[in-house]
This record gives C-alpha cells, structure tokens and sequence, in this order.
C-alpha cells in the first residue's frame, strides 16, 4: 500500500537537513550536493547555460521515435550551436499511466537513456511532470473541478490512486542510475507555473494555497522519505503572467526544506508589432528576475528561468535583443526553452532554432556571447 504512515512523514520530515550554512534544505544524497556545490558555482560566475526542452529526442524536422537513438548524438542546439546545450529538460506527463510513451509521444525508455546520455556527457538533466489529473481521468490541464488536490491528499478519495501514480513515478526515477547502480542527480520541477488557473493544481482557482503546499510536501516526503529519492534537487517554477508577485509565491511557497532552486516560466507574448512584443518581454523578464533575485536572497536558494521562449520565434533577434538582454545582470542558473515539437511543427510548435529557421543565426551569436554556456562550457 503506498500511502503516507504519520511515522514516515515524521522521519522524512526529520530527514530535510540544516546545511552547514544554517539554511534549511532537502535531504540531498552526495551526488545531488555535488549537483548543487557545480551550480552554486555556475550561478555565483555571472554566467547562465543554454538549456532546451526533450533536447535529445525530437527536433522540428526528426524524431527518435523515426530514426531511433542514434547515441542521443542529435540535437537542434548542436546543429545551429555546434555543441550541446549544457541543460537539457525531460517531460514525464503519462508515466503515471503506466504506458510506453509520453503525452507527447516519447518512449520513455528513450527518455531514461538520453537523460542518462546527458549525464555521462556532462550536462544537467532537469524532469518535469505535466501529471493526468487523477479525480476526472482529464489532463493536466483539465480544471473543471477545484476539488482535484483535495482528493489527492491524505484521507481524499483518489489519495489511493494518485499514491500509486506516484510509486510509477518513482519506479521510472529508480531506473535512472548509473552502471554501479549509483542514482545519477538531477533537477525536479513538479507542479509548474501553479501561480496560473490552467492546471489542476493552480493556486488562481483550482486549490489553496495550503492544499498546493501539503501537495508538494507530500510529494517530498514520498519520494524522497519513503522511496529515499535524495537524488533531486526540487525547483517551483511560478508563472510571472504580467510580473511576478513575491507575495503569491510565498503564501504557496512549500517551505525552505522542500526547495533547491526557485525558478519561474516566462514566455514571450505575440505581438503584431515585433519590436513592441521585444520590448514587453524585456520589461516582463527583467520586472520578474527583481523580484526573483529578492525572493532567492532571502530563502538562500538558487534561481532560474525554468522555461521560456517566443513561440514560432517571428523575432528575428529575440536571443541577443530579447532573451539575452532580459538575462543581463542576473545571476540566473539557465534559461530553458520549451520544446521543438515535430509533432506541431505544422503549427509552429517551436521555442528553440533549428537549421534553417530563421532565427539561427542570431540563436549561434547568443551562444558565442561570453556569459553564455553550452555543455563543453561548464566541463
Ligand atoms: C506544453 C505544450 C504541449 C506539451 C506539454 C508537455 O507547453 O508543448 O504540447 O504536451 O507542454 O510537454
């Protein structure tokens, strides 16, 4: 039965660590504090890395599901960049129902090898979970009820169930290892963007503040107390919408022992007028990574941009004027770009370059700019 004893809570609980700075943090395996020991490094040099969603498995024009893993030596961001991006992000959404591949048509054994190839390169690997929503069998994104989070918890009616969704997850996370059987670390970024009203766990609606905070601390405590997951580094990623807000992000702010990094999603808004469109998400970003850098201050964690992009990219200099000029003086750990789907592509589903498109190469000048780093930058 995978549900929560008061016993394992309490230990997990028990188990969160006082760093030997006096700060309060996740319980962290060796691996995931040299994890943390490289990117408080990355962070203090003034520096961010390049980091691109499913990198490694599908561009706008090929997929690995085609032309097969090839030694996850494909890649967009190498094809205009000439190297790797040093981050690359994962997406989990329909592991929990047990199936070979992703809501987005990814097989996860494919998944398991290229977050596992990025590791052995060298790079960072960060997961995300666009998780089914477990009370009406809908999507993540189906937020026809607001009870959704209530069920789940502790003495809900799908606490059961999503219990065992969880357990799937944390059967996928447990064959992520390295041939020693040692589990490699990497980044979780679970309940994105709750700060908005599309999810089933958005705090704008769809749970409380307090129901969204005994959700990740349950999260927490599962898979790391019960299942000993001290792999992970945990991110929130927030979404800004207009401008972040410090105080939403704190009144649904898990507690400084279920965090390693707080990040945000920042997207670019389309605009007719491209320049404005520029304009408006340089003012956005650079509002937002204030308010980010004050909130990483004061809760001694770590920030980044967890996910960004221009859709389509119809700004022809959106890496050096749009992206790169919103980065200028922060110290951010990365910015990742949400995914080129070949799946869309028809539709324009793209955030990153590819060969060919018409940003590359404003996309290879962004990467050759002093502060920016792909994989060989941070070996
Ligand atoms: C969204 C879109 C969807 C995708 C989901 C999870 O932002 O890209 O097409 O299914 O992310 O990757």
């Amino acid at each position: 039965m995978r549900t929560l004893s008061k016993l394992t809570m309490a230990l997990a609980l028990a188990s969160a660590v006082i760093s030997c700075t006096g700060n309060k943090a996740p319980k962290h395996s060796p691996e995931a504090e040299a994890l943390l020991a490289r990117l408080e490094k990355i962070a203090a040099s003034g520096k961010h890395m390049v980091a691109h969603q499913d990198d490694l498995l599908y561009g706008t024009y090929w997929n690995i599901n085609i032309d097969g893993p090839q030694d996850f030596g494909r890649s967009d961001v190498l094809s205009c960049a000439g190297d790797f991006p040093a981050v690359v992000g994962f997406e989990l959404g329909e592991i929990e129902l047990q199936g070979e591949y992703s809501l987005d048509s990814v097989c996860f054994d494919y998944i398991r090898q290229a977050a596992l190839a990025h590791y052995w390169r060298g790079g960072i690997v960060t997961f995300s979970w666009h998780c089914r929503n477990p009370l009406t069998g809908g999507s993540a994104w189906d937020v026809s009820s607001d009870q959704v989070v209530k069920s789940i918890l502790p003495g809900g009616s799908e606490h059961e169930k999503f219990m065992g969704w969880m357990g799937t997850l944390a059967d996928f996370f447990d064959t992520i290892v390295s041939d020693d059987g040692e589990r490699i670390p990497f980044i979780f970024r679970p309940w994105h963007e709750h700060t908005g009203n599309w999810f089933w766990w958005g705090v704008d609606g769809k749970c409380t503040n307090e129901d969204y905070i005994a959700l990740w601390r349950m999260t927490y405590d599962y898979l790391v107390g019960e299942r000993g997951l001290d792999n992970m580094l945990w991110a929130i990623s927030p979404d800004v919408r207009f401008c972040l807000d410090a105080e939403i992000v704190e009144a649904s702010y898990p507690g400084d022992e279920y965090m390693d990094i707080i990040g945000m999603d920042c997207y670019w808004w389309k605009n007719d007028d491209i320049l404005q469109a520029r304009e408006n998400f340089v003012k956005k970003m650079r509002g937002s990574l204030d308010v980010l850098t004050a909130l990483g201050k004061k809760h001694h964690k770590l920030i980044t941009v967890a996910e960004t992009g221009a859709e389509g990219i119809p700004d022809p200099q959106w890496w050096t004027e749009g992206l790169a000029a919103s980065l200028e003086g922060y110290n951010v750990l990365y910015a990742l770009t949400w995914r080129n789907a070949s799946d869309e592509a028809h539709k324009g589903h793209y955030f990153c370059t590819y060969p060919g498109e018409m940003t590359e190469p404003d996309f290879k000048a962004y990467t050759e700019m002093d502060n920016v780093l792909l994989l060989n930058d941070i070996l």
